[in-house]
């Protein structure tokens, strides 16, 4: 896996991508990175990369011809063009921008599949627009907030997709588990000690019995999502015994008096 990295501040990369997973998956010859400062596509003197707005209004906007000249320098202009004539995307050119769709794991599965991918970092007060009409694929923002610049969401985008490199994660287990993977909230964790300070860890973990064990986990994962994401319960892959645990949830919700009538749920689970 590939990525090419345009950016005014290509020192925020330097430590992030030298510590832990990022760094593991490099130095395993299994992703490479390229941080280009769009500084030294500047054709001018003083190597100006942005300017006022047309039409006025406050802050600055990035100019065309720094990040045109680099995105050709990287990808080669014939394969821009032909990206923006055909609508038939090789690599991916993804301008990180609050105005984007919202990055999810989907869209992280989508640019691994690529191999190559490359990241604009916009600044917050925008790019000139003809950026996107030349050359972008993509526009990507990574939630409802605001941020001063591209940076740190590359660094989301960089961080989830070599995650999904087949051979980064040792266990794969992990990945197959993980939170967004199943669709689900993850189901609390517990390690030793079994008690700290009075608060126990739930007696079904102490068990041994796996099939108990694996039905507290789930209803946990449903309990959570219900409660804290329900949107994503929409989308998540459900057994009939989900749908009937998340009935009986919303049943103690409509009438919490009913609260013993429940006899589905693992009662071991720590309180609510
Ligand atoms: Cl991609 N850019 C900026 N500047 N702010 C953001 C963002 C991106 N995503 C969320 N906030």
């Amino acid at each position: 896996m590939h990525f090419d990295i345009l950016t005014l501040f290509p020192g925020l990369f330097e430590s992030v991508f030298r510590e832990s997973i990022v760094k593991r998956a490099v130095d395993a010859g299994l992703v490479s990175i390229a941080i280009h400062n769009i500084r030294d596509y500047a054709q001018d003197k003083h190597h100006v990369t942005d300017d006022a707005p047309y039409g006025g209004g406050g802050g600055m906007v990035m100019k065309v011809e720094p990040i045109i000249l680099a995105l050709e320098d990287i990808l080669g202009a014939e394969l821009i063009a032909r990206q923006k004539q055909t609508g038939e995307i090789q690599v991916p050119i993804i301008l990180l921008t609050p105005a984007g769709r919202l990055f999810n794991q989907e869209m992280a599965r989508e640019f691994e599949r690529y191999g190559h991918i490359v990241l604009i970092c916009g600044r917050y007060e925008g790019v000139d627009e003809r950026i996107c009409e030349l050359a972008v694929t993509h526009e990507v923002s990574i939630g409802d907030y605001v941020l001063s610049g591209g940076e740190i969401p590359a660094m989301v985008i960089v961080e989830a997709v070599t995650r999904l490199v087949p051979g980064v994660l040792g266990d794969m287990r992990a990945l197959i588990e993980d939170s967004h993977a199943s669709g689900l909230l993850e189901y609390p964790h517990y390690t030793r000690p079994a008690e700290f300070r009075g608060l126990q860890v739930p007696e079904v973990l102490l068990s041994g019995d796996h099939a108990k064990v694996a039905r507290w986990r789930r209803q946990q994962a449903l309990r959570r999502t219900w409660e804290r994401r329900p949107d994503l319960l929409k989308r998540a892959k459900l057994s009939e015994e989900d749908r009937r645990f998340l009935e009986t949830l919303q049943q103690q919700k409509e009438s919490p008096e009913a609260e013993e009538a429940c006899p589905h749920e693992e009662r071991e689970g720590p309180a609510h």
